[in-house]
């Protein structure tokens, strides 16, 4: 490999299943928490959204990093970390939760696993939760341990996943319900295992515990996974953006707080604990939200690669917001996208402009979030 673009090196951190990704024709990475993740694979990302609709896929999540946290303040940790209550979480459950920042600005979205009462892990996108996490409790003086554990989820999503795994784990695997997660013995390992995934096609992650056992792992799923027409894929952009999966650092930023981010229900704003960017919230809450990530559709004809977002334009011209991801998909046959839009064009079916270049500007029309 090499291709990519990118000039790798030992900052850009290489995962246990890279060799392998490599082996199946990687054709192009992305960076996510220092680490690669896999973007494409030698087909087109439309015919890797047909295949993960109807089959079952292995995808290189590695890059969700896991920020550990464990000791007699975890739980206090975690929790002034969000405003979501996480007093009745129960071990073995998954909660996606907003990090915030004293401005009720996203520090990230991570999902939280409770794995012993005061042992927790965030499992973070884009952004340096570990520093963020070690600082506040250095801070504190809270008597906690914080570290990234050697862990590497590998996710397996599609309507197959739940056979295949089963065939590989046994019927347990079928007891675990949406969010939760169970442990399994993989070759006189422990490995949690999580009905979870960037996707809305269903699946499992496995938060493979020791980088050494990682080959093995892909080689065992990827042979069981023969009769289930199994292939290599990576988190797939057309249907994340169908079924509303926001991406952090693309769709919201540290500039952004939840409820512009549509993250209303996991705020427990019934519930009276302190967390950072309280009174900031409240405040927003008060004022009125001004903006939110809402879909567009617009043009039958594929766009170009979002590589810079496209700015969305009222019909007098005034910036509304921005496209910052967005893709053709050929089973709505037209391009989705995901704008942030201020509230006075955010109703669905209003229609707006989108621009896609410098002479090229198309309609498109508001549309709640996920499409269908
Ligand atoms: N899995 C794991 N870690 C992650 C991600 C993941 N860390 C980074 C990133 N993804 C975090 N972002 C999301 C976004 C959406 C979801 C999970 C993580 C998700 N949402 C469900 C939905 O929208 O349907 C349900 C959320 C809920 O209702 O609680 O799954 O993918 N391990």
């Amino acid at each position: 490999m090499g291709g990519s673009g990118l000039n790798m090196s030992r900052r850009i951190r290489r995962t246990p299943y890279t060799d392998k990704v490599e082996d199946c024709g990687v054709s192009g990475f992305t960076v996510v928490n220092h680490m690669l993740l896999p973007k494409l694979f030698n087909k087109t990302v439309e015919e890797d959204y047909w295949h993960l609709r109807e089959n079952v896929q292995i995808w290189d999540v590695s890059c969700q990093r896991q920020v550990e946290i464990i000791g007699s303040d975890a739980e206090k940790l975690v929790q002034i970390m969000t405003p979501r209550y996480i007093g009745n979480m129960k071990i073995g459950q998954c909660l996606y939760i907003p990090l915030l920042d004293e401005n009720a600005g996203m520090i990230n979205d991570p999902v939280l696993l409770k794995l012993e009462d005061n042992h927790f892990w965030l499992s973070i996108a884009d952004s340096d939760v570990l520093l963020w996490t070690k600082g506040l409790a250095y801070g504190l003086n809270y008597d906690v341990k914080i570290l990234e554990p050697e862990v590497y989820p590998l996710a397996i999503q599609g309507p197959k996943a739940e056979a295949l795994m089963a065939s590989i784990f046994g019927d347990k695997i079928k007891e675990i319900k949406f969010f939760n997660f169970k442990f399994f013995d993989f070759l006189g390992s422990k490995q949690l295992i999580a009905r979870s995934g960037y996707s809305k096609q269903g699946g499992f992650e496995v938060y493979l515990n020791g980088f050494n056992l990682g080959s093995k792992l892909w080689e065992v799923i990827w042979d069981a996974g023969k009769k289930f027409n199994i292939t290599a894929g990576c988190p797939n952009l057309i249907e994340r953006i169908e079924g509303g999966l926001l991406s952090y650092g693309n769709e919201f930023t540290i500039q952004n707080n939840p409820f512009e981010c549509n993250f209303d229900k996991f705020l427990s704003t019934d519930s009276d604990h302190t967390y950072i960017g309280k009174n900031s919230l409240e405040k927003i809450k008060n004022e009125g939200v001004k903006k939110r990530i809402k879909g567009i559709l617009f043009d039958s004809v594929p766009c170009p690669p979002c590589a810079k977002p496209f700015p969305v334009l009222s019909k007098k011209g005034a910036k509304i917001g921005q496209v910052t991801s967005g893709i053709y998909n050929p089973r709505i046959k037209k391009n989705t996208g995901l704008s942030m839009i201020d509230i006075e064009f955010w109703d669905e079916g209003n229609i707006i402009e989108v621009q896609l270049g410098d002479n090229k500007i198309t309609e498109g029309i508001i549309n709640n979030i996920p499409f269908s």
